[in-house]
């Protein structure tokens, strides 16, 4: 039985380029390599990123697989993509079956199987037990329809959604089949979020039980499970020994709030003395400076921290939970210890005045933070952003399928604010925050190798790009 895993792209690739597409993130689908680890030995399983192929190429290879499963991994922001690969699927062999997984359906599974015509199968949630279970059924030709944690067509249009799936227990997972993958060397951070190649995503801890407005993983994952600082220092040796991997992203939501298990994984791979450097989340109000020195010692360069305004009201008002204090805090008790911090700030929520937007972009250069990122509010399906702004009559329950999928646009904005406005004001925010004589002054002075230079020069080229088009 073929099985092939699809990574569906936010755009194909195509001759005209991406404004911000130089600074944009490249980084392989973790959690397909996840679920090939599950049923490596079950079936013949192959992975095909797409992100970087055009439609063209990604249609000759799934005809030339000619698999009997198809699963496709979507966000919010590539799921047309995800619907368009099943149809090219489906339309090669009516038989194969398509599975669809991912934050987006977890999100809007109904929604999404309404109109996705050409998927059989939604799998909410975290999909290994579920994976392996709908391929092995449908290797012995058994049904399927009783498996928890999917959503599918019963018979025409009748939709039907299983209770959740079990979440199997973190360390019982097996590590991601990267040998799968296209080679790490392919893939690249964004210049300011990586020091050393090759680089490659570790999740340490699933979930969050914050629930800050704009961010569906309240839906997505609400408790936090953390696997053993054994099994996560087990996986970055693996990666050290097998991949010459020399920087390591955590990707958990909240790597550093549980300061005890976060410092238990410090001290193993301290004790392992792996060469290996790493970046990971941090909240602004977990940070301590004793907590701080423990992460530098452990390997961390660089802590990241969604600030997302300025504004003391708007961060009430999303549900944040932090203060413009204790980002200053943090800020401090990172620079202290020798870590960077890289802050993301967003502009745009409907209900922010001008005052607010101009006070986010204040705020960031005064912060101190060593690089900022800003992002036009975009309210995902899931969040409670989203029926915010259905509520208001911004869009349907179908309004993510308008939004611009490479996120270059704003997905709402205040009712008094122009679009126009908004763009502008993202563009101010990078040039304000960016094009500062003594910021640049700072950053020469950091810079240490080749691939520093690298690293600015490719930033520079895209912020210059981004501000004169
Ligand atoms: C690392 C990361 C990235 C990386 C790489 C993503 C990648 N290559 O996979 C980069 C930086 C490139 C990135 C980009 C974006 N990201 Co991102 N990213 C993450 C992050 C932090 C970790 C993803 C991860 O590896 N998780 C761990 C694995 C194990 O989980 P998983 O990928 O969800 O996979 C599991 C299940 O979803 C399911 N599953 C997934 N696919 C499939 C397929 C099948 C067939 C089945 C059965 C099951 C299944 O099973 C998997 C195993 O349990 C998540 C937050 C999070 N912690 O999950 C956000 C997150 C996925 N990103 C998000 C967003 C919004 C984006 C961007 C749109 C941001 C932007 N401004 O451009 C882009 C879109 C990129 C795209 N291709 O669509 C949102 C998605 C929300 C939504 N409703 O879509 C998340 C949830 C963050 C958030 N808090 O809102 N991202
Ligand atoms: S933005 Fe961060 S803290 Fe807030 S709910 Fe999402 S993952 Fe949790």
């Amino acid at each position: 039985m073929k099985t092939l895993l699809i990574h569906a792209p936010i755009f194909f690739r195509t001759d005209k380029r991406n404004l911000l597409e130089d600074i944009a993130n490249a980084a392989p689908p973790l959690g397909l390599a996840y679920l090939a680890s599950m049923v490596k030995d079950d079936v013949d399983v192959k992975v095909i990123d797409a992100q970087g192929l055009t439609e063209k190429e990604l249609k000759e290879r799934v005809l030339q697989e000619n698999a009997d499963i198809v699963g496709i991994s979507a966000t919010s922001a590539s799921a047309k993509n995800a619907q368009r690969i099943a149809q090219m699927a489906k339309r090669h062999n009516k038989d194969v079956l398509t599975i669809l997984g991912g934050p987006h359906i977890t999100a809007a599974p109904e929604e999404s199987m309404e109109i996705f015509t050409d998927i059989d199968i939604g799998v909410i949630g975290d999909g290994e037990s579920v994976f392996k279970e709908l391929v092995i059924r449908h290797k012995q030709g058994q049904g399927w329809r009783n498996i928890s944690g999917i959503v599918y067509r019963d018979g025409g249009s009748n939709l039907k959604l299983n209770q959740p799936g079990e979440l199997m227990p973190l360390d019982e997972i097996p590590f991601p089949s990267w040998r799968l993958l296209p080679s790490f060397k392919n893939y690249s951070f964004n210049p300011s979020a990586y020091r050393r190649k090759p680089h490659c995503i570790v999740i340490a801890s699933r979930g969050c039980p914050y629930k800050c407005i704009f961010c569906h993983v309240s839906r997505f994952r609400p408790t936090i499970r953390f696997r053993s600082p054994k099994n996560v220092a087990d996986e970055i040796e693996y990666l050290v020994n097998n991949f010459g991997i020399k920087e390591i992203r955590f990707g958990d939501e909240l790597f550093a709030v549980n300061k005890k298990w976060a410092s238990q994984i410090c001290e193993e791979i301290k004790s392992r003395k792996l060469n290996i450097v790493w970046t990971c989340e941090a909240r602004a109000d977990s940070m301590t400076p004793e907590f701080a020195q423990t992460l530098k010692k452990g390997g961390c360069w660089q802590i990241t921290m969604g600030v997302e305004s300025g504004s003391a009201q708007v961060l009430k008002k999303i549900k944040k939970g932090i203060t413009l204090q204790q980002v200053k805090n943090t800020v401090n008790y990172a620079h202290r210890a020798g870590l960077s911090v890289r802050a993301f700030f967003m502009i745009g929520f409907p209900f922010e005045s001008r005052e607010d937007i101009k006070k986010t972009i204040r705020f960031a250069m005064q912060s101190g933070v060593d690089y900022a990122s800003f992002g036009y509010v975009v309210p995902f399906p899931g969040t409670e952003l989203y029926q915010m702004c259905m509520r208001e009559g911004y869009f349907d329950k179908f309004g993510w399928m308008n939004f611009d999928s490479t996120l270059n646009r704003p997905g709402c904005a205040p009712k008094d604010i122009t679009e126009k406005e908004i763009r502008m004001f993202l563009k101010q925010a990078y040039r304000r925050f960016y094009f500062r004589p003594a910021y640049w002054a700072r950053l020469a002075g950091r810079i240490r190798n080749v691939e520093d230079v690298r690293r600015v020069f490719r930033g520079a080229k895209a912020l210059i790009k981004f501000n004169t088009s």
